[in-house]
């Protein structure tokens, strides 16, 4: 098949029965205990979710679909050969557990352009909105606005039967991924250019194609962008944006409206913000001494001040992940490819020497290693793309290709509205013994 719907639909049958045998054979065996911790601190360890497209080992990082970052660059198809993995090639892989050849990634990349049209009224309820209004807040306005054209609400209120939810989930999920490039655009063109949109390239891949629409035809800059989307796209179920979106699809809401809600917890700063944040936090350190190069000792002085006045170093540290992020590794790769002698690389490589002793020695931080938002402003940046109060919206438009996949198979599973037990804290006293 070189159609995603034709060889999705080959395989939902065989997975229907694997969960059906599971909750009836299995449905007892218990999976670990909640401690009194664990409510209290954000649900750490607590395995709850099923997500199919990929995991996340504390020491090795990310898997997708039992796939390393260095096995997708290996195995996935690129742009050209030895390129880095096309974001459709991601899609294809995270939805079906299978590596696409070069002419499904193809076909996969000619469906979503032919999927990319915009409502005039999505433009117009982002030009409600004051130029101002932060990036990501004019991006959930334009998702929420596409939700206008949701085929699942159309559906339902027609009466679809529940075995086939997951058919007009698929059309509105490699809908939201096919149009979000285009209102993204939309935006930094508004926010930070002349507000002309830039007509997409029927003859450039995705990743290629929305730096094409944001004003970039540098082909590293696209290179860069295919691995940045593809790297972005998932980290199994439990983060705050891939939650969100499967907890909030889990009453049938469609995907515009639990994708609109994941971007919402996605514009946190100790989530997807911390992008931004450590642009601005390297670009304050640069202040501060009037120069990137500065010594080792300086920097020191600068990152206690930073934890002094009561903030977080930003891009350090994980809910899960206890070694570098793999996906810091492969950005740090691609720097020392095309830009060993930026200053700004230069100055993250060094903050990278610097940090983990010092957030070590707090003794409470459990991982003093940098994640993936410490490295990928100073390549944006390098690259033009200078506004990092933009930068959280590239992410947003990367998750979708993991939450996408997913939405479809809480559907297709039949899985279950979410709504676990909460407690008082008197219970929890309770609980724990005191009274
Ligand atoms: N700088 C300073 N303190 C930190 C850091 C850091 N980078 N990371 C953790 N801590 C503190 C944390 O605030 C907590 O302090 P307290 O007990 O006083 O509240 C303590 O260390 C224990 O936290 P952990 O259990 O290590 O981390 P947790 O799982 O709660 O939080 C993050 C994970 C990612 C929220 C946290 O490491 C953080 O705030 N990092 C900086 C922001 C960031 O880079 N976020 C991006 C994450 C990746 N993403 O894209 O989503
Ligand atoms: C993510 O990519 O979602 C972040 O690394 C946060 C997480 O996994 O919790």
């Amino acid at each position: 098949n070189t159609d995603l719907f034709s060889e999705l639909k080959e395989i939902v049958p065989e997975h229907q029965e694997r969960v059906k045998k599971l909750r009836k054979e299995h449905g007892n065996v218990e999976l670990g205990k909640i401690t009194a911790d664990m409510v209290l601190g954000g649900m750490r360890g607590m395995t709850a979710l099923l997500w199919l497209g990929s995991a996340v080992d504390p020491d090795e990082g990310i898997r997708f679909r039992g796939m390393t970052i260095p096995d997708c660059q290996k195995a996935l198809p690129g742009a050209f050969p030895g390129g880095e993995p096309l974001p459709e090639a991601v899609l294809w892989l995270l939805l079906t557990g299978k590596i696409p050849s070069k002419e499904q990634v193809d076909s996969l990349a000619a469906e979503l352009r032919s999927r990319a049209t915009i409502p005039d009224y999505a433009y117009k309820a982002i030009d409600a909105l004051p130029v101002s209004a932060h990036a990501m807040t004019q991006f959930t306005t334009g998702v929420m606005a596409l939700q206008v054209q949701s085929e699942f609400q159309k559906a339902y209120e027609g009466g679809i039967a529940k075995a086939r939810y997951w058919e007009p989930t698929y059309e509105d999920s490699l809908n939201l991924i096919a149009r979000l490039p285009s209102i993204a655009a939309y935006i930094y063109r508004r926010k930070y250019k002349d507000g002309k949109i830039i007509p997409m390239d029927d003859s450039l891949d995705y990743g290629a194609n929305y730096a094409h629409m944001l004003g970039f035809d540098d082909p590293e800059m696209l290179e860069f962008m295919r691995l940045y989307i593809s790297i972005h796209s998932d980290h199994e179920g439990g983060n705050v944006s891939s939650h969100t979106a499967h907890l909030v699809a889990s009453p049938l809401s469609d995907p515009y409206l639990a994708f609109a809600a994941a971007l919402n917890g996605l514009a946190g700063p100790l989530h997807g913000l911390a992008n931004q944040e450590v642009l601005r936090w390297i670009r304050s350190i640069v202040a501060e001494f009037g120069t990137p190069d500065i010594s080792k000792e300086q920097l020191s002085d600068y990152i206690h001040k930073t934890l002094n006045s009561g903030q977080v170093v930003p891009g350090y540290g994980h809910g899960v992940l206890r070694k570098t992020d793999p996906r810091y590794t492969c950005q740090r790769e691609f720097a020392l490819k095309h830009l060993p002698n930026d200053p700004l690389f230069q100055l993250v490589s060094k903050i990278k020497e610097v940090v983990p002793p010092i957030l070590t020695k707090l003794g409470k931080v459990k991982n003093p290693w940098p994640n993936v938002d410490a490295h990928s402003g100073v390549l944006l940046n390098y690259y033009g793309l200078t506004e990092e109060n933009y930068y959280t919206v590239l992410f947003g438009v990367s998750r979708s290709i993991g939450v996408g996949p997913q939405l479809i198979w809480d559907r297709a599973l039949g899985l279950a509205l979410e709504r676990p037990k909460s407690v008082t804290l008197e219970k929890l006293e309770a609980l724990c013994g005191i009274s």
